[in-house]
């Protein structure tokens, strides 16, 4: 078994078993000296005094059985002639030298009381000495007197050791017990006095008086020690040594009254009063050893014993005065001195017992007082303690920034007592309130000025609070600023400030982990070169959102870009302009989504929309619009960037993720196949895909792309009209492959002009009759082509495209409703793209006036139903190229037109 060990005082010797070898608790619990680990034995053997451990006994064989033996000698004395009488002194003989024996045993465990058990041991030693001369004295009557003085140097010798006690016990004495043992001894002294040594020192025998008040002196000093003794067994110890003192002085004073001829009692009762003296100081001496900690006085003794010690005794000596010069008066014996002396103590009496009792109350009350402060400490701590487990589990539960404020903000409003506490932080030179808590927005008016310098720790006082702002700083960067409030009147310690600033330091760190840990989030989920999300991002997001409109019945589209020709681009103008403009296409990108859309970089010079709740029709026109956008803005000084876009819509196309992907990119190739700079929806790639239409498509984009080159001045005319026509197509109504087929028609309404010589494409001025039956041509052309290519309707519609509603257009002549209401929708978007956009012999008008010009029109020109609906679109706002153009116009920065020019 592994010996135990223990927490031991240097000191006083107080010990605990140690729970914990290595932690060692800050002090004795005693008297609050500095604490050592010691072994079992180690503790048997400690010495305060020399501070070490002194060692154990050797293990000598016990004697005392021996003593035994002893008794029965007394027995033996008649069989040689020695008178019975004579044995009295026999039985204190034995018990003394027991007792002396004893004594000696316990001086290696006494530690700090070895003097005392030497002293006794000496005196044991000197009385039993003094009682075999005794014996002698009385068969032989001789040694009568060095008897006498060995029993005096005894007393002398117990007085000693008596002051070598109390003066051990007193180390570690609580105060107020001196009180019980100066009562005690107020009533020994005074009636020992009184009744022994004054009649001894008048009249009786100086020598044995001044013995037995050596023999007083050893009881006042062994009741000092007894009271003083906190633990059980040395309280044991005490009462068993004045037990000792008391029967030796009672045995001497005995003989020092009869000398002083009051009284006579029988010697043999001194003989007795040795013997219990002799017996006292053996026990006593068993009760030598380490004061261990369990052996603390037991809780019960507070019941019966405390009404005893505390009322009964303090009333028994005040009492026992006049009980004792009552009788004295009566009898006659109380002359004036002895009546002023009884007076004397009586009221010494009264005053230690009120005293006492005085004491006692206000200590109660302070003790009350302590007790109720220790509570509200107590509840307190255990507050904070709460709170601090809080935010540590919220620090280990959560990377994310908010909760670990507001946790940390409770904590530290609790530990701080605040009525009001609040976090800052700073993002550059500003500083936004990230959490507040208590009467932060009544009070916060005293605390702003504060914030003006939040990177120091600050106490200030102001509108009878007391503001503290605790900057929090992790890494040496000052993140924010913590902000308490609490009453003037309570100042905050070194303590408090310390924890606070601790608290505030945990939290900063915390901070600066939940951003780490976000920007790490982020990097793994941003593209470096554009900012914009990468392809697993991307990729994660289209899995959720599919799940998300599929539960929902809801729609979600994508749009797959890609940059054309990008390899020209880096082969002519190097990486790094290539990487710059991809980082602008990013940017122009980015600048016209919806909030909850989303952009990501997937690819090289690929780029891809997340359109979540968005039909094919309405991804379309986005992607369209990024694709004006950036065919429209200035990336290169050296070329412009275009890009091809293929939409795929769920569940319109498909319903999974690698499908709708599949699908998105098969429409951007048809885009590129057809010519680039244009977007596609997945619909209309799967329709033309491995069909022969799909080669002739494939020329007539090609041809309506030269042509619109052609004319220098309407690059994009043939989409935007294209545009216009599906947006006026959704007003009324249409279906989805209505409207792709309309778009179809509208992009390719144009077509015809092949057939029309540049030079009167691009006349500036008015044509001549002949001209203009040239340029007639195109439309009938256009359909024969469509034709050809099997578009039916489309070729119906292209042909009839600038037929007026009253009969007077071309080619056919012919009139309302006769002509199909997509070839009126055409018209209609034709005229107002080529009033709206530069001409090389006019400019463009606003949206605004060429809506005037054609509501002027409408009913002869163009069908009014038509223009109404247009009229609508662009007055709300819903046609984005032209409130770009009309914005031109009015900022009078330079048109399309005249830069390409
Ligand atoms: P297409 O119109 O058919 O898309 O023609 P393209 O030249 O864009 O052809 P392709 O998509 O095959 O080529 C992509 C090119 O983009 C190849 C490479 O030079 C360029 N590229 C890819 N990633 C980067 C990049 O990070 N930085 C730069 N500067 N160029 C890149
Ligand atoms: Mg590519
Ligand atoms: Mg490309």
């Amino acid at each position: 078994m592994p010996s135990r060990t223990y927490h031991q005082c240097a000191f006083c010797g107080w010990s605990r078993e140690a729970s914990s070898a290595t932690l060692l608790p800050p002090g004795c619990e005693e008297c609050g000296s500095p604490l050592r680990v010691a072994t079992e034995a180690e503790l048997e053997h400690f010495d305060p005094d020399r501070e070490g451990v002194i060692p154990p006994p050797s293990k000598s064989p016990d004697v005392t059985g021996v003593f035994g033996l002893f008794v029965l000698l007394p027995l033996l004395l008649p069989a040689v002639g020695i008178k019975v009488g004579a044995l009295a002194f026999a039985v204190p003989l034995i018990l003394i030298t027991f007792g002396a024996v004893r004594a000696a045993k316990a001086v290696p465990r006494a530690g700090a009381r070895r003097l005392l058990w030497v002293l006794l041991a000496c005196g044991a030693t000197l009385a039993a000495l003094s009682s075999a001369l005794t014996i002698v004295t009385t068969i032989a009557d001789s040694f009568r007197l060095a008897g006498f003085y060995l029993a005096s140097s005894a007393s002398v010798a117990m007085l000693a050791a008596m002051w070598a006690f109390a003066r051990a016990s007193v180390k570690t004495a609580r105060l107020e017990r001196s009180v019980d043992a100066a009562l005690l001894l107020l009533l020994v002294v005074a009636l020992s006095v009184y009744f022994v040594a004054v009649p001894g020192f008048a009249h009786g025998d100086f020598v044995l008086t001044l013995v037995f008040v050596a023999d007083l002196g050893a009881v006042v000093f062994a009741t000092v020690g007894a009271t003083m003794r906190r633990t059980w067994r040395h309280r044991k110890l005490g009462w068993s040594l004045v037990a000792a003192c008391s029967a030796a002085t009672l045995g001497d004073g005995f003989v020092a009254a009869t000398a002083s001829g009051d009284v006579h009692i029988t010697v043999n009762l001194t003989a007795l009063m040795w013997a219990i003296a002799g017996f006292a100081i053996a026990y006593s001496a068993d009760e030598e050893g380490p004061e261990v900690d369990s052996e603390v006085e037991p809780a019960e003794s507070m019941g019966k014993g405390w009404v005893l010690v505390r009322v009964v005794f303090p009333l028994i000596v005040v009492l026992a005065f006049p009980g004792v010069a009552i009788p004295l008066a009566v009898s006659g014996h109380l002359v004036a001195w002895s009546a002023a002396y009884y007076a004397v103590c009586f009221v010494t009496a009264l005053v230690i017992a009120f005293g006492r009792q005085a004491y006692l109350l206000i200590d109660n009350r302070l003790a009350v007082a302590r007790e109720r402060r220790l509570r509200e400490e107590a509840v307190r701590r255990n507050e904070q303690l709460e709170a601090l487990t809080g935010l540590a589990t919220t620090m280990t539960q959560t990377l994310e920034e908010t909760p670990i404020v507001e946790r940390a903000l409770d904590v530290l409003r609790s530990a701080a007592r605040a009525s009001s506490s609040a976090v800052h932080t700073r993002e550059g030179s500003a500083s936004t309130l990230r959490a507040a808590s208590g009467d932060w927005y009544t009070e916060h008016a005293w605390a702003d000025r504060s914030l003006a310098a939040p990177a120091a720790f600050n106490v200030d006082v102001r509108g009878g609070r007391q503001i503290l702002t605790l900057p929090l700083t992790a890494r040496g960067v000052t993140l924010g600023v913590v902000t308490l409030l609490r009453r003037a009147d309570d100042v905050y310690t070194d303590d408090e400030l310390e924890l606070l600033g601790l608290l505030a330091g945990e939290l900063a760190v915390a901070i600066q982990n939940a951003r780490d840990y976000r920007e790490k989030l982020e990097q793994a989920i941003r593209d470096p070169l554009t900012g914009l999300y990468n392809r697993r991002f991307f990729h994660e997001t289209i899995d959720k959102e599919i799940h998300r409109a599929t539960r929902y019945s809801t729609p979600v589209s994508i749009v797959l870009f890609d940059i054309d020709n990008f390899k020209d681009v880096n082969d002519t103008c190097g990486h790094i302009v290539g990487d710059d403009a991809l980082r602008k296409v990013g940017a122009v990108m980015e600048k016209l989504i919806r909030p909850m859309d989303s952009v990501a970089r997937i690819g090289g010079e690929e780029f891809a929309l997340l359109l979540p709740q968005t039909e094919q029709l309405d991804a379309l026109l986005i992607a369209e619009r990024i694709r004006n956008a950036i065919g429209r803005e200035p990336i290169l000084a050296q070329r412009r960037i275009t890009v091809s876009a293929g939409v795929a819509s769920c569940p319109e196309d498909a319903t999974e993720h690698d499908e709708l992907h599949r699908k998105a990119d098969a429409a951007m190739y048809w885009c590129k196949r057809n010519g680039k700079d244009m977007c596609a929806v997945a619909t209309e790639a799967a329709a033309d895909l491995g069909d022969d239409l799909s080669t002739s498509l494939s020329h007539l984009y090609g041809l309506v792309e030269m042509i619109d080159a052609r004319h220098l001045h309407m690059r994009d005319h043939s989409q935007t009209v294209a545009k216009y026509a599906m947006a006026i197509g959704r007003a009324f109504g249409m279906s989805p492959e209505g409207l792709l087929k309309l778009r179809r028609a509208a992009l390719l309404h144009d077509v015809g002009k092949v057939g029309v010589p540049s030079d009167i494409l691009n006349k500036p001025g008015a044509l001549t009759e002949a001209e203009f039956e040239v340029v007639q041509r195109h439309s009938p052309l256009g359909g024969l082509m469509l034709a050809h290519a099997g578009l039916r309707d489309e070729s119906r519609w292209v042909r009839w495209h600038h037929e007026r509603v009253d009969g007077t257009g071309y080619p056919d002549r012919l009139a309302g409703d006769d002509i199909p209401l997509e070839a009126r929708i055409i018209f209609v978007g034709d005229s107002f793209e080529a009033m709206t956009s530069d001409r090389p012999y006019s400019l463009g008008m606003d949206s605004h006036s060429a809506l005037a010009e054609l509501e002027r029109n409408a009913g002869s020109q163009f069908d009014s139903e038509v223009v109404a609906k247009l009229a609508a679109l662009v007055r709300a706002n819903e046609l984005e190229i032209l409130a770009l153009r009309d914005e031109e116009i009015r900022a009078g920065i330079p048109r399309r037109a005249s830069m390409a020019g």
